[in-house]
């Protein structure tokens, strides 16, 4: 189902007029109500009127989570703020949390979006909706929350944690399409095999998974191990919040970008140079109807690419490809550029291990070192036992080794680095209990432990 076929659907040159009257408008108000938007154009020499259209995008200077933070809390904000409806934060690990504003106008474009999205990945009105991303300054639970019911789903608020209940709760309503982050469907579908249900005996058809990066494998994994079908959903609180962009579930290949509302553009890590549709750079977007908040260019540091071009499922919406990972954490191993997503989708084919898995990068002198700590599934680990208990001590040494190896083959083949891969009983790593996971400790940066 499309929930705005008539947006969603739009002839290109249609959606490109649009997008042109609004970066406008766009740029016009935040001149006018933002006094530290007004120098930062007036500094690079940028008048309101210099912005015809779209075209003269590139012309504008970008703005980045360092501006949100050094006009903490509300300085880039148009709106004084006994005229907003809801404020949001990111935690921020390091530093101010960044926070962002919503009108009530911002909150029907944030209910839209996701419904957009829900629909997109197969939810219709009158289904339920487990929703199991956080609820609270998180823009994970209360942004899909308003999508669900501008879609006119019914909505069990379920948040994050007690997944013995969030399994209970789904099996007792006969729930249909599951929200949450990717690596929380693994621990709600360990926890639905923990309690002996098949997954031909769940009523979820369809999930929405996104906060963080996944890969295909988890998603084969999250599919089977949950019998249903998954989608991608993408957003970041700065821009709005879940809803940025949606796979649809017939191709579920790219992410439809709400080009309506956000106006995408992928662009050189290193110059910041405009990339040609195809090529891999940071994503940076730039607000078209926003009123709390409008951000021109914000500099998301997600690594993705656009592709443009027909859809099977009717939208004409640009796609983006999965996000690789953010820019600041990408890691650099021997001086080889890695992201973790890197290593997942290389070790994601290796038959014998579990999609959980942890990078451990540390510095002996100066040379760096790479270890990948990788959880067995159960089936291996249930015949390394069976061959250990059959005193076949060397055929499971053999197993353990074989497996071993071609992790650390595929890693150096794929990404041409050298890692040392630990094999490790299932269940050892921790647990995502529903907020975004952890999967890299670099202590090179220990000064003294
Ligand atoms: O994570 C919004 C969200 C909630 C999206 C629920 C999808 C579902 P933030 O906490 O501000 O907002 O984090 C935004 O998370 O810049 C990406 O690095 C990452 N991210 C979000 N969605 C995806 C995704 C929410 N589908 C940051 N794939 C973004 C990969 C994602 N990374």
């Amino acid at each position: 189902m499309i929930f705005e076929p008539e947006i969603e659907m739009m002839e290109r040159n249609a959606l490109e007029e649009v997008q042109s009257a609004r970066l406008r408008e766009m740029v016009s108000r935040v001149y006018e109500s933002v006094p530290y938007m007004r120098d930062r154009l007036q500094g690079v020499g940028i008048e309101p009127s210099d912005i015809t259209g779209i075209a003269d995008l590139w012309k504008l200077p970008f703005t980045r989570k360092s501006d949100l933070r050094d006009t903490y809390p509300f300085g880039l904000f148009t709106k004084d703020k006994s005229n907003l409806l809801r404020i949001h934060a990111s935690s921020g690990t390091t530093g101010k949390p960044t926070v962002v504003g919503y009108t009530a106008g911002d909150l029907d474009i944030f209910g839209k979006v996701c419904a957009r999205a829900l629909a997109g990945g197969g939810a219709e009105p009158g289904m339920l909706l487990h929703n199991a991303y956080g609820y609270g300054l998180f823009t994970g639970g209360l942004g899909i929350h308003q999508g669900g019911e501008t879609l006119g789903m019914v909505v069990v608020p379920a948040s994050t944690g007690m997944t013995e209940r969030q399994v209970r709760l789904i099996m007792d309503f006969g729930t249909e399409v599951l929200c949450c982050t990717p690596s929380y469907a693994l621990t709600i579908a360990r926890e639905f095999a923990r309690q002996g249900i098949d997954s031909k005996d769940i009523p979820l058809k369809f999930a929405l998974v996104g906060a963080e990066p996944w890969t295909e494998t988890m998603r084969a994994e999250i599919d089977s191990r949950l019998g249903l079908r998954s989608v991608n959903i993408y957003g970041l609180s700065e821009i709005i919040g879940p809803g940025v962009s949606f796979e649809c579930t017939e191709e579920r290949h790219g992410s439809h970008i709400n080009e309506d509302h956000f106006l995408a553009e992928i662009v050189d890590p290193d110059s910041g140079t405009p990339l040609p549709d195809g090529e891999e750079g940071v994503l940076v977007i730039t607000t078209l109807t926003k009123e709390a908040l409008p951000l021109i260019r914000y500099w998301t540091g997600d690594v993705t690419s656009i592709e443009r071009g027909e859809c099977s499922c009717g939208r004409t919406l640009a796609k983006m490809a999965m996000v690789k990972g953010r820019t600041d954490d990408m890691l650099i191993v021997k001086g080889i550029n890695v992201y973790p997503s890197q290593i997942e989708a290389a070790i994601g084919g290796v038959r014998g291990l579990s999609p959980f898995y942890r990078l451990l990068v540390d510095r002996s002198g100066t040379l760096d070192q790479l270890d990948v700590e990788a959880e067995l599934s159960k089936e291996a680990f249930e015949e390394v036992a069976t061959e250990f208990l059959s005193d076949e001590a060397v055929e499971a040494d053999h197993l353990l080794r074989s497996i071993r190896d071609e992790a650390q083959r595929s890693i150096r083949d794929n990404i041409g680095i050298s890692a040392r891969v630990i094999l490790l009983e299932p269940d050892r790593l921790p647990r995502s209990e529903g907020g975004k996971s952890q999967r890299v400790v670099d202590t090179r940066k220990v000064l003294v432990s």
